[in-house]
Formats: structure tokens, sequence, C-alpha cells
């Protein structure tokens, strides 16, 4: 049995860490949240178990579209990181993030009102702010080491990625991985705005996604009841932290504020109610299967 704080810490993001186990690697979703790109110093309880079990079902339900890096969400996953952690295969990450958007929002609504275009790709004229896009649109960026990362075209992927064939397959497998998951959100009453996925090539250069996968860290869910375009659409997990954020007057620079309890407690409901409607099954459940209570 090793403890986290045994590990040899590879890398740590604003809200996980990842940890180096050798061959494999440890990735361990935090209860951190952040809003406006800060990370607040109130955790919400399960954030982390929600994430990894919302990617742990999308891993498995898209095994056919493309392999992942999962090996493990039990076995070889410390006591204190239970139902948190997964236990994933080394790959070598292409150096791109493979945004797909089915809705306008965001720095895509941003460059479609300066430009009339997204990642080089004309849309038509007209389109509100929050719409459904006609199809949905690969739109790659770069992988900035430090602050945000860089709008491209594919010609620009292409470069990055230096294979023209990888490269479709990469954006190919992007669409056909946020079709898959946007869909069956959309029945279950959620909005999958847009994604990010991260794709790599495993020990015999077979393409593989890795990270995590259509979470509400890495996509934008939107609650469907209320979708209504012309607007910005409210976060289906966050609006409760924004609203309150915005209220007190957090000029959104660091240090983020604590959060209240009853700001805690219904966000923490609206990420199991995430979980929940996308599993079809009770978080209590992977809470079980994973040993994490
Ligand atoms: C993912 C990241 C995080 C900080 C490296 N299977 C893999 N093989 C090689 N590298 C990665 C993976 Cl998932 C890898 N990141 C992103 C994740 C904290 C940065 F949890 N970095």
């Amino acid at each position: 049995m090793s403890a986290l704080s045994d590990l040899p810490l590879l890398a740590s993001g604003k809200v996980r860490e990842i940890y180096d186990l050798g061959d494999e690697l440890l990735i361990v979703a935090s209860d951190r949240i952040s809003t406006y790109d800060v990370v607040h110093p109130t955790p919400i309880p399960d954030k982390g178990a929600v994430l990894t079990g919302l990617s742990t079902f999308w891993f498995q339900r898209t095994e056919d579209i493309v392999a992942n890096h999962v090996v493990s969400v039990t076995d070889g996953v410390p006591a204190e990181a239970r139902g948190r952690g997964m236990v994933v295969r080394k790959l070598k990450m292409l150096p791109v993030e493979c945004v797909v958007r089915g809705y306008i929002t965001g720095s895509g609504w941003k460059d479609y009102q300066s430009t009339g275009a997204v990642s080089g790709i004309e849309l038509p004229a007209g389109l509100r702010e929050s719409d459904r896009l006609p199809e949905p649109l690969f739109t790659p960026s770069t992988k900035a080491e430090v602050g945000h990362d860089e709008a491209i075209d594919f010609e620009g992927a292409v470069e990055l990625i230096g294979d023209r064939e990888l490269a479709q397959r990469v954006r190919d497998v992007s669409l056909a991985l946020y079709e898959h998951a946007a869909h069956h959100a959309r029945a279950n009453g959620i909005i999958l705005a847009d994604t990010k996925f991260e794709l790599g090539l495993d020990a015999d250069g077979r393409l593989t996604i890795g990270d995590e996968i259509c979470t509400p860290d890495s996509s934008r869910f939107w609650p469907a009841d209320s979708y209504e375009p012309g607007r910005g659409q409210p976060s289906f997990d966050k609006q409760f932290v924004r609203d309150w954020a915005s209220a007190t007057g957090w000029d959104r620079n660091p240090p983020a504020p604590p959060i209240p309890d009853d700001v805690v407690s219904r966000t923490r409901e609206k990420y199991v109610e995430a979980y929940e409607r996308i599993s079809g099954e009770k978080f209590d459940a992977w809470l079980s299967r994973t040993g994490a209570a």
C-alpha cells in the first residue's frame, strides 16, 4: 500500500495531480474548484470522484471509437485516492488540444464575431451566442505551458502533429467522441456545448485517448431545460459558485474567496446530479465500486 505523499509527483494542474508509478501513471482528481480560472480555497466534497466516475463511464462507452489509457480504478489506487484516482498507461501525448464545439460560445463566439469563422472554418452569418452549430466543428488549439491555449486551424494541427493522416484520424476520432457523448448527454437533459480531448500514442504507436473525457472540467455542461440562444448559458455545475462569487464583488483576480457552506452543498449536489444523469447509476454505486465508501 503506497500513500499518495510517497509517490513522485509528475505534474500538478489547477485541480488534478499526476504521479509516476514507473511503467504507469496515477491521475488523481481533487475536490478543488476554479471559477474565472482561479481556484477557490474551499473544496467541493466528492467533485474529484464525480469527475473520475464520469471519465470512467465515457472511456468504457467509447472503446469502439478509440482505445483509451485506463488500466484500473481499483487495483493500484491508494486508499486515500479511491474514487478519485485512475491508474493509466503512459502515452506520448500529441502536441495539440483536440477541441470540438457543437455550440458557439466562449472563444469560438468571440472569433466568430470578429471574423465570421472559427478555426478557419467559415460559418453562416447571423448566428447568435450559444446557437447550435450546423455541425460540430474540430477547432484544435496549441498546448500552452503557461497562460491560454492558442486557437489554430486544421493545417496548424497537421504541422504540429507532423503527419497529415494521423491529424485526420485525430480530427475524425474527436468528432466521433463528441457526437457520441453529446447525444447521450442531451438524452439525459444536459447539453454538452463543447469539449476538449487529449490524444496520444501508446507504446505500440496506437492512437489512444488520455487525460479525462467529457467531464464538466474539460467541457461545458449546460442544463437543457433553460437553454436559450442569444445569451451566455448557465453552467450546469458551477453556476451557484459563479453567481455567489460575482455577487460578493470579487474582481476575479487571485486569491479567490472561500465559498460558503450552502453554496458548497448545492454545488456538490449538481456534480452528483450530473454523474447520475449521465451514468444512469447512483453516485453511491461508484463510491462502492471503487472502495471509496
Ligand atoms: C496528461 C495533466 C493532470 C496536470 C501529462 N496517459 C498519459 N500519458 C502521458 N502523459 C499524460 C497522460 Cl494522461 C499527461 N497531462 C495533463 C493532467 C495534471 C496535467 F492531472 N499531463
